[in-house]
């Protein structure tokens, strides 16, 4: 991981996501440039949850988890009101851009695992209720091997979950 940016070519949200993850690595450890290896003791904190407004039964959330410590897998997430959570991952094939349930998702030693709009997210399945800008949604994380993790995100309409594309929290 490099801390030096050419920032003439960055762009905002490219500059975000360096600084982003510079705090990550900042945060890992007493010794200077002591970078967590993966048989390290995670030490994850989960950032920024927020959610889009529900459409149909289901709605996608969105969070940051910050890891300071060794490898971790991010292996379920359950939430309030929701019969179940599925991890999407967004990949591009043969020229689309489309969603893949996948089962599980890596976040690495030191690093940050994003997720946002148009890329790796959540998605409430079978909501008991629609769910409106204002409203919060308590979400449980379980890890391989960290202990779960709540955290309570807030609904946001969409210009809101817009708006935070490409922000540095
Ligand atoms: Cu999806």
């Amino acid at each position: 991981m490099t801390h030096r940016a050419p920032r003439s070519r960055l762009g905002a949200p490219a500059l975000a996501l360096v600084l982003a993850l510079g705090l990550a690595a900042a945060g890992c450890g007493r010794g200077a440039g002591a970078e967590p290896s993966d048989d390290d003791a995670p030490a994850l904190e989960v950032v920024d949850a927020y959610l889009g407004p529900s459409t149909g039964s289901s709605a996608a959330a969105y969070l940051t988890l910050r890891n300071a410590g060794g490898a971790d897998t991010l292996v379920g997430v359950s939430a309030a009101g929701a019969e179940r959570v599925e991890l999407h991952r967004s990949e591009r094939r043969g020229g689309l851009d489309v969603m893949v349930r996948v089962d599980e998702l890596a976040v690495t030693a030191g690093g940050v695992l994003r997720l946002e709009p148009f890329g790796d997210h959540l998605m409430l399945v079978g909501l008991d209720a629609p769910l409106e800008p204002g409203d919060t949604v308590a979400l449980e994380l379980s890890f391989r091997r960290s202990a779960p993790l709540r955290v309570e995100g807030e609904v946001l309409g969409y210009d809101g979950v817009l708006a935070r594309l490409g922000d540095a929290t």
